[in-house]
């Protein structure tokens, strides 16, 4: 059965629905079950033309089952897992230039991700996945070559805020 947020509370009643609001009972991401998650592989960022060859969103937040499809809106472009970031034996991927691809990612954890052709000039980002707490501070110290180092500074601390927001 299906359960709407107003249908449950009106069955749980006052007291017994403000306990449980935070569960995943009523949590978006657990009523809803698996989620496609897709990011746009581009030339320019749409807000910020001076900004090339991007992934957006470069941060996806999903849940372990969660899929994520990478689009190949512009040409020349893939997306494939950085091995020295992500958790071991974790959901590996190696899309073809100019290939849409679908993961979908089953073990928790942070996973950074690149374009081949396209990995010095920062075209990278960041998938993470259930709880990441295993290996996402580790995945700050990859070693990153050329514009991605700056890239991922700012991806981080994004990251960091997403997270910290999480917790509080
Ligand atoms: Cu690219």
């Amino acid at each position: 059965m299906k359960v709407t947020r107003r249908e449950g509370l009106a069955l749980l009643g006052g007291t017994a629905a403000a306990t449980v609001l935070g569960a995943p009972l009523f949590a978006d991401d657990a009523a809803e079950g698996p989620v496609v998650h897709e990011v746009q592989m581009l030339n320019a960022h749409p807000d910020n033309k001076r900004e090339r060859q991007v992934f957006v969103p470069d941060i996806v937040r999903a849940k372990p089952g969660d899929t994520i499809k990478f689009v190949a809106a512009d040409r020349g472009h893939n997306s494939q897992v950085n091995e020295d970031m992500m958790p071991e034996g974790g959901t590996m991927w190696e899309g073809k230039i100019n290939d849409e691809v679908e993961v979908t990612i089953d073990v928790e954890g942070a996973y950074g991700y690149y374009c081949k052709p396209h990995n010095s000039a920062g075209m990278v980002g960041l998938i993470l996945v259930g709880d990441v707490s295993g290996n996402y501070e580790d995945l700050k110290s990859a070693r990153q070559r050329g514009k991605a180092k700056k890239r991922y500074e700012d991806i981080f601390a994004r990251a960091d805020a997403l997270l910290a927001e999480e917790t509080s």
